[in-house]
């Protein structure tokens, strides 16, 4: 499909804890909380483009496993994935993103239910749950 891009996300976890952060733009988004990425370059696998994405944006080096079964189709001709990841090297800290928050399975939760995840993550909290045996 013409322009047709992948965006992908990690889910970045440590054992029973889930890495989240919070978006600093555009502003319908801004201050709400995701699993953190970006888009799939010309010549990159979504793991390759997940590992870019992460060193930038956390300063993390990580070692990608297995993507979470829903897919969501964004605005734009973006079609958003995700990919569960485990940090190799380094402690994450926010380069772009406002700030970053570990949460286990009842903060999860908590973030859900009241609103502050990104819209298109909400998708993947069930399975996520799952994965934080919440
Ligand atoms: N997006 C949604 N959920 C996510 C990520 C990483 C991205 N977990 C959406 C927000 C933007 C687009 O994908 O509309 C591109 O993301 P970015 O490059 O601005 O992070
Ligand atoms: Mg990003």
């Amino acid at each position: 499909m013409t322009g047709h891009r992948i965006v992908v996300a990690g889910a970045v976890l440590d054992r029973d804890r889930l890495l989240l952060a919070q978006r600093r733009y555009p502003p319908d988004l801004a201050g709400l909380w995701e699993l953190p990425g970006g888009k799939v370059e010309a010549g990159e696998s979504p793991a390759d483009a997940l590992r870019r994405e992460l060193r930038e944006e956390l300063g993390v080096t990580i070692a990608v496993g297995a993507a979470l079964r829903e897919s969501v189709a964004l605005t734009g001709d973006l079609t958003l994935v995700a990919l569960r990841a485990r940090i190799e090297c380094g402690t994450p800290h926010p380069a772009e993103h406002e700030a970053l928050r570990w949460v286990d399975a009842p903060g999860l939760r908590l973030m859900h239910d009241s609103g502050r995840l990104v819209p298109a993550d909400n998708v993947w909290v069930p399975e996520l749950l799952g994965d934080l045996g919440g």
